[in-house]
């Protein structure tokens, strides 16, 4: 017998399929095979995308379902102040992964980097998708928002509409909200001090639920799947106390690195390219911030799923985590050189996402300093020592 989500699902899409297609060419089938994808490789990763989503794996066609109407559903992109890196995340590989490729197939009405239009045309395409898409659209917004100087250090389009007012335009007749990137959901690099625009998170804009999926940039499957997670329970996801979505951020950097075991045996890189590094040991001496950073990098990787930042050599830099650029820098030394009590304002290093305080973030932190420096004498090929 199916189980009852199972059947919520099911019922949720086959409402969705009596939905009109909004872009009325091609299905998804013939779209992906168009671009050199077979089915076999679309199921692989709707399979991927399934775990990805904690779901089991009987329900990867339903996955697969899902992504083939998400053609159904509006969404609308907007830019505010960012470097663009997140919109890349998604689009820029020279081999289009298949999570791009689904965002190429759903209904993009508003994106300012993709979209051919310009200027007026522009303007009018984002006001008319607003008004014909009312209460139906998804809102994805990149970028934080500058609040300072009556919001205008950014202004959008030729009537000068300041990316405050756009977003909240935006977000007041949006069905669902999601804040892509970090600088969406916390202010981002913008609004590292002094924040010189008073640059916000988009959840200070509006009174609605936002859905934050940080990152510095995030990884396209975080992005996707977000998406997908919204076509098929057609709620919002389990929230940890940053409102991130518990099955992307639900656990530590720390927790899910393959260079775990070498933190465990005391086994760290001194310096870069030392023989530590050649040996692929820890990298929190370093400046590793994964043991306060909660994202899923490791399983879901970047470029084509072919690395990820502490696979590629360097310490995680805590870029998924609020007023990163403030807190966890120096990013190439450990935060056990500082007073790490203070440097989190007692948020973001417990072992579970909702479970947070500053006790804990102490003892953890006190934990993780002393485990490293005493590593560095009870391992005497890190001392320099004689076996
Ligand atoms: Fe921010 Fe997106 Fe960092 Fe950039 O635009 S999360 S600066 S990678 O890309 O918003
Ligand atoms: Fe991995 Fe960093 Fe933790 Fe070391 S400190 S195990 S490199 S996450
Ligand atoms: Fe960012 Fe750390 Fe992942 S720096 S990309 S959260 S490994």
């Amino acid at each position: 017998m199916k189980s009852e989500l199972y059947e919520k699902f099911s019922k949720r899409l086959a409402h969705l399929e009596k939905l009109p297609k909004l872009k009325k060419d091609k299905d998804i089938s013939s779209y992906l095979e168009e671009k050199g994808v077979s089915r076999r490789d679309f199921m692989k990763w709707a399979g991927m995308v399934t775990a990805m989503l904690a779901l089991p794996a009987s329900f990867t066609p339903l996955v697969a379902k899902a992504a083939k109407l998400s053609d159904r559903l509006p969404v609308v992109w907007l830019h505010m102040a960012e470097c663009t890196g997140c919109s890349e995340s998604l689009i820029r590989t020279d081999a289009p992964g298949i999570a791009s490729l689904i965002f190429d197939y759903i209904s993009l009405e508003y994106h300012e980097t993709l979209m051919a239009a310009s200027g007026w045309q522009a303007e009018h395409n984002l006001e008319h998708a607003i008004e014909k898409y009312k209460g139906q659209y998804i809102l994805m917004v990149e970028g934080g928002i500058p609040k300072g100087e009556n919001s205008f250090y950014l202004t959008i389009g030729g009537h000068g509409k300041t990316g405050e007012k756009s977003a909240t335009q935006a977000c007041n007749n949006a069905a669902a909200i999601f804040a892509i990137g970090t600088c969406s959901s916390f202010g981002g690099v913008q609004a590292a001090h002094p924040n010189p625009t008073g640059a916000v998170a988009l959840s200070k804009i509006t009174s609605k639920p936002v859905i934050n999926v940080p990152g510095c940039p995030p990884s396209e499957k975080n992005i996707v799947g977000t998406l997908l997670h919204y076509i098929l329970y057609g709620t919002l996801p389990a929230l940890d106390v940053y409102n991130r979505p518990k099955w992307a951020y639900g656990l530590r950097i720390h927790d899910l690195c393959e260079r775990r075991g070498h933190f465990d045996a005391g086994e760290f890189v001194e310096e870069f390219g030392d023989e530590g590094a050649k040996k692929g040991y820890c990298l929190y001496k370093v400046g590793c911030k994964g043991p306060y950073t909660f994202n899923n990098c490791s399983k879901n990787k970047f470029n084509l799923r072919s690395s990820w930042p502490i696979q590629a050599g360097h310490g995680c830099i805590g870029c998924s985590e609020p007023d990163f650029w403030d807190t966890m820098g120096p990013f190439e030394e450990p935060v056990a050189d500082r007073l790490y009590s203070s440097v989190f304002g007692g948020l973001g290093a417990d072992a579970t996402a909702d479970k947070i305080g500053t006790g804990l973030l102490t003892i953890t932190g006190v934990g993780i300093a002393a485990h490293a420096v005493i590593s560095k004498f009870k391992n005497p090929k890190d001392s320099g020592g004689e076996e």
